[in-house]
């Protein structure tokens, strides 16, 4: 962990700013290797000090590497005031996308005397490339989200609802070692499976429902996510086989683009363009992907606005989709990492095939 304090360091010399703090759990968790909720890392040239309160303590201690851990009492924000005096901070940076207003606020007022700038992406930029350790954690979490839907997928039957396919999910997920799911879990039948983001309710699942799960879990600090979509009992109709292929292909095709050097974009464009030409440009109205890591969206986005130009060591999501309101939808998604002529599939163990499922 000693590495990424370092290049932190680097990154504050270079802005002419002598400390970071920040009061963010996933910046502190890549920083420190501490996975609990509440604390406070502050940075300078010659000190790293991570402060938790008495219910961490223990946990920091065994968690956290590169740093002087100290427990606190009274408001996280005002000992991260006391502590920037401490350290003899003139300039101190923070992350704008993470720390609040009011958190800037109580940080300003128990430091008055030092300048607070904002840092946009310092730490999460370094986030950005993962290393070998992190593709391990981030490769596992993918085979126990895999393992768990083929597992819950083969036990479909009518009747049962969204609701309580998600909480299967979850229960395999944890039964096979996961911390917990990387977010809600989204099983959606049916002309449901038409809402990109919907919630599972008690729709139950009856013959020729399209059946969408997007899901993904959380292993040693680290998310996978996922998603396949199925038919069971047969196929509504072939509209739902032709958006089906179409998105197949069009999340083939991205992947295809994917390697270290391209943009962003390039990449969403290879699927836009794709399901654009089959006529269903207007119906695909999200991002191609985004990258995963400690939390389960993070920069950079595969969208037709990012600027981003892909590196090796990325992870990121292939996840193309065509809604049909009323009718039904279809996404396909894998979690890769860029290479350098290419990229790794860390969710190719469970087929993106058309399937009919239940028979
Ligand atoms: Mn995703």
């Amino acid at each position: 962990m000693e590495t990424r304090i370092t290049a932190l360091r680097r990154r504050l010399a270079e802005r002419g700013a002598d400390a970071f703090f920040s009061l963010d759990p996933a910046a502190n968790a890549y920083l420190t290797g501490f996975r609990g909720t509440t604390s406070a890392v502050l940075v300078t040239a010659g000190s790293a000090v991570l402060l938790c309160d008495f219910r961490y303590t223990e946990q920091a201690q065994r968690q956290a590497s590169g740093c002087e851990v100290v427990e606190i009492t009274g408001t996280m924000e005002g000992r991260v005031g006391e502590w920037l005096v401490k350290l003899g901070s003139r300039s101190a940076v923070f992350e704008p996308e993470r720390v609040t207003f009011s958190q800037h606020g109580a940080v300003h007022a128990a430091a008055p005397g030092i300048a607070l700038a904002a840092a946009p992406g310092l730490v999460e930029e370094l986030r950005q490339i993962k290393d070998a350790g992190e593709i391990a954690k981030i490769r596992t979490a993918c085979q126990i989200a895999e393992s768990a839907l083929a597992d819950v997928v083969d036990g479909l039957r009518a009747g049962v609802t969204e609701r309580e396919t998600a909480a299967l999910l979850e229960h395999e997920f944890k039964r096979r070692g996961a911390q917990r799911a990387s977010f809600d879990t989204i099983a959606l039948f049916g002309p449901r499976s038409s809402l990109p983001h919907g919630e599972p309710t008690d729709k139950p699942l009856e013959q020729g429902d399209i059946v969408l799960i997007d899901c993904g879990c959380v292993v040693d600090g680290y998310c996978s996510d996922l998603t396949r979509t199925f038919f069971y009992g047969r196929i509504p109709g072939a509209w739902a086989e032709e958006i089906y292929l179409c998105v197949q292909q069009a999340q083939q095709a991205a992947l295809a683009a994917l390697r270290a050097g391209v943009t962003a974009s390039g990449v969403d464009a290879a699927a836009r363009g794709l399901i654009a030409r089959a006529g269903y440009g207007a119906r695909f109205g999200h991002g191609t992907g985004h990258s995963v890591g400690i939390e389960v969206h993070e920069n950079p986005r595969l969208n037709a606005l990012s600027k981003a130009v892909l590196a090796a060591g990325m992870a990121v999501t292939v996840e193309p989709g065509i809604y049909l309101p009323g009718q039904g939808g279809v996404r396909i998604e894998d979690l890769a990492v860029v290479t350098g002529d290419g990229c790794d599939v860390l969710t190719a163990g469970i087929s993106k095939d058309l399937q009919v499922i239940g028979k």
